[in-house]
């Protein structure tokens, strides 16, 4: 009787882990529990059971049901969960699920490398790129970019690094904790014992072969252009990281990187960025070492500097109004950042200067480390306890019991929101802001490292439970991931992956993260298209809507983290 109310069944379009969790959330006016069943590619019924009514759900503004088919573990391809005669998107059940994903979502970060050609070898022809940014016209940077006049007379060699987004800006706090999230992925790989892959020749680098670990060859590429940030000894602000780089108006679009005309310019060092500088070297002196010692004590040394720097110049903070040609990335509230370079540091060196700094620190004790909302460029106080609860350190167990017990309160948090929400989300339904799938991805992890300091595996499936949001259980029914999953975003703002733009120029690459719904309509897009959205439906996938439609290092990141913990085999 009910058949004609039920809309939609929102899966992991990529599919689900044998062991892990299997649900799917169906859109539907039915108010009563249906019944769901799944069948394989040959059409044949494997699976059945009934639904879980759950009501209005306010995040998507529509009223869903639950179907649970965890305890389906045979594998596959093409599998379809139908309920009231409506089929989701096919999808597999298989160990290896998550094995693309990860090579794809860590690929992005070369696809945005500057100051390097990227070759047709290693990404196909329509990725290939000349160099951008390295001084040969009509490109004006990186090699030797000017400060902006009423910063300082020099001119600096920034060349490197990674473009931040669609846009060719290249910004220290936000290439930070992307590489510090790169980086710490294989430290955490390391430490479960399954760093072999992510090692040498695993991704499509050009680095290759080169025995250094691949995920550490991308990541050395940024932390070379994060220490060329570096203002040099002898000069005023010595040791303290220009906050960013990039054109001097807006970029037009469509625009490949190289071919870009404008003056870049250098803006003024900021306290924010020099932490974020001193955090990530400190843990590349670290996890660098036994590959490369000598570029651990290059990294140990700038990540000195830049502590010291930082001291002397605590509140030098980037403005808000700084958003002519690049995003502002303001901070005024630095404590954070204090807080995680000084465990950063402690747990490299192991030196009571900066044991004090953690212990001194209001970010030791305070209750709001972690936050619903996820940590992020401007929030990495979560990142200082991440670094203490993991690393082996010579806190006392005291203190180490109280960092671990609020990783674990802080992943409880996001599992009872995800429990209590139709799409289970960690994130609550005010959380839907610029970069929202960054937000959730970066919950997931503290759930993933809970589940590491726990052995809890329902922390796992928190983390797994979010990955199927990302890639198509939500409210849109739209993998955020290009090329992964039926129907997945291909049109995220990118000045060279602009093909709805020009159709001579690529879609996104596999693995491309869209930032996500985004509440607040904060472009014209968005403003024409989504008036009146749900705040999980404030999302469009066209290449105007930077604000919801963007890629970023900081959100690939905690992408390719997940990717990388969720290819691995926990039963082999
Ligand atoms: O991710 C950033 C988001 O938190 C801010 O609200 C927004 C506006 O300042 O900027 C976002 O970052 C963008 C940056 O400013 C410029 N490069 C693209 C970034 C992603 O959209």
């Amino acid at each position: 009787a009910a058949t004609a109310a039920t809309t939609a069944v929102r899966v992991n379009q990529v599919g689900y882990l044998p062991d892990g969790p299997k649900r799917a959330t169906i859109v539907t006016t039915a108010t009563q529990a249906l019944s769901w069943q799944l069948r394989n590619a040959s059409g044949a019924l494997v699976a059945s059971g009934s639904t879980v009514p759950r009501g209005a759900d306010t995040p998507s503004g529509q009223s869903v049901q639950v179907a649970d088919f965890s305890s389906y573990r045979s594998t596959g391809s093409g599998y379809v969960l139908s309920v009231d005669g409506a089929g989701s998107a096919p999808f597999d059940i298989r160990a290896d699920l998550y094995d693309t994903l990860r090579s794809d979502s860590m690929a992005f970060f070369h696809h945005q490398r500057s100051g390097i050609a990227i070759d047709a070898a290693l990404v196909g022809s329509a990725y290939a790129r000349p160099a951008g940014h390295l001084g040969v016209a009509p490109n004006q940077g990186d090699t030797s970019v000017p400060c902006q006049a009423t910063v300082c007379d020099y001119r600096q060699d920034v060349r490197g690094g990674w473009y931040d987004a669609g846009d060719q800006g290249k910004y220290v706090v936000n290439g930070g904790i992307s590489t510090w999230l790169l980086v710490n992925s294989f430290e955490r790989a390391e430490r479960a014992g399954r760093d072999a892959a992510l090692g040498d020749s695993t991704l499509r680098v050009p680095e290759r072969g080169n025995g250094m670990p691949d995920v550490l060859d991308e990541a050395r590429w940024e932390l070379d252009f994060l220490m060329r940030m570096q203002v040099s000894e002898g000069r005023p602000y010595a040791g303290m990281a220009f906050h960013k780089v990039h054109d001097a108006a807006w970029t037009g679009m469509p625009l490949r990187p190289d071919q870009d005309a404008q003056p870049r310019e250098l803006h003024r060092p900021s306290t924010a960025a020099t932490l974020n500088l001193a955090a990530a070297a400190a843990q590349c002196a670290r996890v660098f070492r036994p590959y490369d010692s000598a570029y651990a004590d290059r990294c140990l040394s700038a990540a000195r500097r830049a502590w010291t720097a930082a001291q002397a110049n605590p509140a030098l903070y980037a403005p808000a109004s700084d958003s002519t040609g690049g995003g502002a990335y303001e901070d005024t509230r630095v404590t954070d950042e204090f807080y995680w370079a000084a465990a950063e540091l402690y747990a490299t060196t192991g030196e009571s200067t900066y044991r004090d700094a953690v212990t001194a620190s209001p970010w030791h004790t305070s209750a709001d480390a972690f936050s619903p909302y996820g940590f992020g460029w401007a929030d990495t106080a979560a990142l200082g306890r991440l670094v203490l609860a993991t690393v082996p350190n010579g806190l006392p167990a005291s203190d180490l019991d109280r960092i671990k017990a609020s990783v674990t309160a802080a992943a409880d948090g996001y599992l009872s929101r995800m429990a209590a929400q139709g799409y289970a989300v960690p994130v609550p339904a005010d959380g839907y802001f610029w970069g929202s799938n960054g937000e959730l991805a970066d919950d997931a992890i503290v759930m993933a490292v809970a589940g590491e300091l726990t052995g809890d595996g329902r922390y796992r499936a928190g983390a797994l439970e979010t990955m199927d949001y990302l890639l198509g259980r939500n409210a849109l029914g739209v993998s955020y991931v290009t090329g992964h999953g039926e129907t997945s975003s291909q049109n995220q703002h990118h000045r060279f992956w602009a093909h709805q733009l020009d159709a001579t120029l690529p879609h996104p690459p596999a693995g491309s993260l869209a930032g996500g719904p985004d509440s607040a309509l904060q472009d014209p897009v968005a403003q024409e298209k989504l008036t009146g959205c749900a705040p999980a439906a404030c999302y469009i996938d066209d290449i105007g809507s930077y604000s919801t439609n963007e890629v970023a290092v900081n959100w690939n990141a905690p992408l390719a983290w997940l990717a990388a913990y969720a290819a691995e085999r926990t039963s082999t």
